[in-house]
């Protein structure tokens, strides 16, 4: 039986005449799905209920925040023991400490961190960052990549601007955008031939060790540490944005995993643990060239928030345990083989890429190895594999271009039963594709 959505429907409605479409982030609208988007009321562990009080499982898991799911009890221990000391202070405390020292004890080659309240925000310092490190001004960022919506990082963007199909976002200056090469994902030759049409000039290397953004793309063996070496070699720095990866693909985040060293990685969600927080992280000598110890300035009212820092610390406190991430692989692994599984009983034109708790169902026959391949995908029939999933009580990300998110919270069962009721939505795609 079909679900009724006629409180979400009425909310939606009111949003769109106070906020722009309705929301306050564009790829919450279901802009390219079909559909209107669902109004949430509550959420614990793996499950969501929407306003019309339908029950889902989750699978977007606010977009990486919820590793461990939503509500989860030692988290909201920690925030409400410090709401009653302080919100905000606007001054240091020993909170953001603590959390930075945890970022450094985990994560390899990070001696600091800068906190600040959202990934936009810490890729954005980290692009200034190396530009002030190296008196360069030009980056190389890759087709698909998303690192927020800072001017320059949004050109040749993924996520929500790939999946609006926005080219290149109006109100950013032809002089920014001037200053941010593209290179090809994948391909370590179309980052030499950037290096050497301006080989003294770029400051950085910026990519998504795993990206999430053009849907979940792995890199081939040998990409990341390539990027390492060109960098090493032209003198530029190299970004690790670890805001979905840092936390999730391994404790310390994509360099203990792959074993790259960055000279810089930015992290959000996870850090937060729900609550606005971003980070910027590396080598006390590149990270002392932030104010006040050095001349690139960068700052934020909210910065180190006490709150976010406690529910972050509870979050990563989790993380520690042993067996948490050998556990997670295991249900990544299930899903894409559930996934995999209903692709092949559907005969529909699919693939599944996978990396830890991260998937991507692309409507391709693939692979689906950098944007060219993700841009090939058939997204009216995901459309179609959406609005059924939703339809069914469950809520992935309404795009093409993101990733699954799996966490603690979802169990075997549920994830088998996602994998159910993919095979009776790839269904419906293959009669409508008839
Ligand atoms: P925020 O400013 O949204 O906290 O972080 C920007 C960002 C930076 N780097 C990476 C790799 C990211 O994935 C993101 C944000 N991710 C998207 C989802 N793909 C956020 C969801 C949204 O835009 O509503």
């Amino acid at each position: 039986m079909a679900r009724v959505h006629a409180v979400s429907e009425q909310d939606f409605l009111r949003a769109r005449q106070v906020i722009p479409g309705g929301v306050n982030s564009p790829v919450r609208a279901f802009g390219k799905v079909g559909a209107s988007p669902v109004f949430y009321d509550h959420a614990k562990g793996s499950h969501v209920w929407d306003v019309d009080n339908n029950e889902y499982l989750d699978f977007i898991g606010s977009w990486g925040p919820m590793i461990l799911g939503h509500g989860n009890e030692q988290v909201l221990d920690a925030v409400r023991a410090q709401l009653d000391r302080g919100v905000s202070y606007g001054a240091p405390c020993e909170a953001e400490v603590r959390l930075a020292q945890k970022i450094c004890d985990l994560v390899p080659n990070v001696e600091k961190c800068r906190m600040v309240s959202s990934g936009t925000e810490a890729t954005m310092t980290a692009i200034r960052l190396a530009r002030g490190y190296t008196g360069r001004d030009k980056f190389i960022k890759f087709e698909g990549n998303y690192h927020g919506h800072s001017d320059a990082l949004l050109v040749s963007a993924g996520s929500g601007v790939a999946t609006l199909g926005i080219p290149d976002t109006p109100g950013v200056t032809a002089k920014t955008a001037s200053d941010t090469m593209v290179a090809r994902y994948n391909d370590l030759a179309s980052v030499r031939r950037l290096f050497e049409s301006a080989p003294a000039e770029v400051a950085c290397v910026i990519v998504e060790p795993v990206c999430g953004n053009m849907g979940v793309v792995v890199p081939e063996e040998g990409f990341l540490q390539g990027l390492r070496n060109l960098c090493d070699e032209f003198g530029a720095l190299l970004i690790l944005d670890e805001v979905i990866t840092g936390f999730r693909i391994a404790l310390g985040g994509a360099q203990e995993r792959f074993g790259v060293r960055a000279d810089i990685v930015t992290f959000g969600k996870i850090i937060g643990a729900g609550f606005p927080v971003g980070c910027v992280a590396g080598p006390a000598q590149v990270m002392d060239y932030l104010a006040p110890t050095g001349p690139v300035y960068q700052a934020g009212t909210l910065s180190g928030n006490p709150v976010a820092m406690e529910a972050g610390l509870a979050q990563l406190q989790q993380l520690c345990r042993p067996g948490f991430y050998e556990e997670l692989e295991a249900k990544g692994e299930r899903l894409a083989g559930n996934l995999r599984a209903a692709v092949a009983a559907s005969g529909v034109n699919a693939c599944v890429n996978q990396l830890g708790s991260l998937a991507t169902l692309f409507f391709s026959t693939g692979p689906v190895r950098d944007w060219e391949g993700a841009a090939a995908c058939d997204t009216d029939a995901f459309a179609v594999y959406f609005r059924s999933m939703l339809d069914q009580g469950f809520l992935i990300a309404p795009s093409q271009f993101e990733a699954l998110f799996v966490s603690q919270a979802h169990t075997k069962e549920e994830i088998d039963a996602f994998g159910s009721a993919a095979r009776r939505a790839l269904g419906e795609v293959a009669s409508k594709a008839r």
